[in-house]
């Protein structure tokens, strides 16, 4: 489509705008219809950024540059007028200094290229809890890869048209061509350039310089959650980094359950469990992101505002999640997995015979031998989440569906037990403000650091933290008697030898079991420091070849390894600055307190 044909006077004065900024070789507008999707990927075949896989139909595999393989959290910014709006868990420059910065770099950034209008949806297209975004992007991959996670398409533009309002979100590669230049597979810029910045007072995305995963596809955690987060708080309602799933029990009963881990902590693989435990049954609502407001009911109700999932490959089977296999049989993008030999993609814990030769994430020749991996820990495959066998009939739904149980947790290979539950919502929000995981290699930096990571909204909270614990507070006052009730899980305690004491997967269903039994009130709790446990018996383990010393180990709640990680937590909170509600320092008092 052509740009002269936007109806809508901002987005055109946008386009016109930013065109006359990044000065492409040309404009085009997208429809989001699936020739446009065949003739991109058709040039990105020609220009070797992506590759067919003979294996599995419509699917294609992609190689990042070694340097652009995940978020970027050090080049991530939160721009508002005062830095204390921003708090202290988010990168803060002020607005005009980080625009000065930024039109430098995007000043003539998109020679050479096409500069592509992407509208989409984020929430089911004309739903009152939707959001429209237009992404103007230089990278056909980003094209390509919105249309799977996002709903881009006419139906946007028609919306546009009628004058309705989006929330801009700009995107360079940041590697303009000289003339006559044969382009790089990859084009990005170097880590220091980059800059993935958000402008929430007046719902802004600018990024430069990346072309990859939450820092490319903005409708994600741009949009989704920094930008969302803070017009959410403003207008009462809840974006959050969610999982959602409906579960319902041998009687019929259904349960929704939404749940936040840290990114690369198993967000994906609960979203699309099937459990173990017969006559229980899981369908799938979302796996990252959850947009929530309190309904006519009184209670919460979720939607996912995406369309598809961009899943962690490494780890992902048959045994651990053959929904997600199933998934991706055909129509995937892969970014950064291997390719074996007969034109599949491939990636460490996939199962099967260890193939004797692939070409790795790098493009080089790799063999059993080969010192490391044959693809990238943060490999990842796009696919729509109406290709998943287990989707929920409800998950495009405009009412949402409500809310029973929230679960937060992390990844800690000690201290932390399989399951506990919180006394109260307020106890609930002081799980979920103090929550700590190591870091995985969704992120560029070191992996295995412990760190805070409230709420697992660290990185995507678009607003002062502190101000994001009061925002659930309130949002708990307002529930009141409909409030869903709070969880805390580990899948990744280890013992002695560093074996992970829980089979997870498909097993976890057992813990989520005793979360709907709960609520139910059919089931006791015996309480310790921490929260609530499971009464010895009440977690169905009946066909696990669990040890009793492994189960008790799982389950324990060592008191002195709780105290030694209170100076640690005192000193989160105090690091986040004044703002941090009374109500919260008084349950670190009472935490403290019940520790002895
Ligand atoms: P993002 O997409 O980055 O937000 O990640 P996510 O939270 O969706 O994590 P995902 O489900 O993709 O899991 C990340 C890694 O953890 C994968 O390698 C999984 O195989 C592994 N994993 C997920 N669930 C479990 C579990 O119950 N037990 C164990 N041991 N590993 C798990
Ligand atoms: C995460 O890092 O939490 C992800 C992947 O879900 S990304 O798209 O990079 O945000
Ligand atoms: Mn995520």
């Amino acid at each position: 489509m052509d740009s002269a044909a936007v109806k809508n006077r901002k987005l055109g004065d946008w386009i016109a705008e930013v065109a006359a900024m990044c000065r492409p070789d040309s404009v085009y507008v997208c429809d989001g219809s699936k020739e446009e999707y065949d003739r991109m990927i058709g040039k990105l075949i020609a220009g070797g950024s992506a590759t067919p896989l003979r294996k599995r139909a419509g699917s294609y595999l992609f190689r990042s540059d070694p340097s652009d393989v995940a978020r970027v959290e050090d080049r991530t910014f939160l721009s508002t007028s005062s830095k204390d709006a921003a708090g202290y868990t988010n990168n803060w420059i002020a607005p005009d200094e980080l625009k000065t910065t930024m039109k430098s770099l995007y000043e003539g950034c998109m020679k050479g290229r096409t500069m592509f209008v992407i509208p989409f949806s984020m929430g089911p297209i004309g739903s009152p809890i939707s959001k429209i975004g237009v992404e103007i992007s230089d990278s056909p991959y980003v094209v390509v890869n919105m249309h799977i996670m996002t709903r881009v398409g006419l139906k946007v533009m028609e919306l546009l048209d009628r004058g309705e309002d989006f929330v801009p979100c700009l995107h360079s590669v940041g590697a303009p061509l000289a003339q006559g230049r044969k382009d790089v597979s990859w084009p990005c810029a170097p880590i220091e350039r980059r800059y993935i910045s958000h402008f929430p007072e007046e719902n802004l995305v600018w990024s430069y310089g990346s072309g990859y995963a939450g820092n490319a596809l903005l409708g994600k955690k741009s949009l989704g959650l920094r930008i969302a987060s803070a017009m959410a708080r403003r207008e009462g309602w809840l974006a959050e980094h969610m999982l959602v799933l409906r579960m319902t029990s041998p009687e019929g009963r259904q349960y929704h359950i939404a749940g936040a881990f840290p990114s690369a902590c198993g967000k994906t693989n609960l979203a699309m469990m099937q459990p173990s435990l017969d006559g229980w049954k899981c369908e799938c609502i979302g796996d990252d992101i959850a947009w929530m407001k309190i309904g006519p009911d009184g209670r919460l109700h979720a939607i996912n505002p995406e369309n598809g999932f961009f899943g962690v490959a490494p780890g992902t089977s048959y045994a651990t999640n053959p929904i997600a296999m199933d998934t991706i049989r055909e129509n995937a993008i892969f970014t950064n997995c291997a390719l074996t030999d007969d034109g599949d993609a491939w990636w460490e814990g996939i199962n099967g015979d260890l193939p004797a030769h692939l070409i790795d994430w790098k493009g080089r020749d790799w063999t059993p031998d080969s010192k490391e991996d044959a693809a990238h820990p943060n490999a990842r495959f796009t696919a729509a989440a109406a290709q998943c066998p287990v989707i929920c009939k409800d998950w495009e739904n405009p009412e949402g569906v409500p809310i029973d149980i929230f679960i937060f947790g992390g990844r800690r290979g000690s201290v932390v037990p399989l399951v506990h539950e919180a006394f109260s919502w307020e106890h609930g929000v002081f799980l979920g403000a103090t929550s700590a995981s190591e870091t995985t290699s969704a992120i560029i930096g070191a992996v295995g650091n412990l760190r805070r990571d409230p709420f697992a909204m660290k990185p995507f909270c678009g607003y002062n933290i502190c101000d994001y614990f009061q925002h659930w507070l309130t949002m708990g006052e307002r529930l009141g008697d409909k409030a869903p009730k709070i969880f805390y899980v580990n899948w990744f305690r280890k013992n002695e030898d560093g074996k992970f004491l829980w089979p997870g997967f498909s097993e976890n269903s057992r813990v989520l079991k005793w979360m709907c039994e709960r609520v139910d009130g059919k089931l006791g709790a015996r309480k310790s420091p921490i929260g609530l446990l499971p009464l010895e018996g009440d977690l169905d383990l009946s066909g696990l070849t669990l040890s009793p010393p492994d189960v008790r180990e799982l389950m324990s709640v060592d008191a002195a390894e709780w105290k030694a990680e209170i100076p640690d937590i005192e000193a989160y909170l105090t690091s986040l600055g004044s703002r941090l509600p009374e109500t919260l320092k008084s349950q670190l008092r009472d935490f403290i307190e019940r520790l002895g």
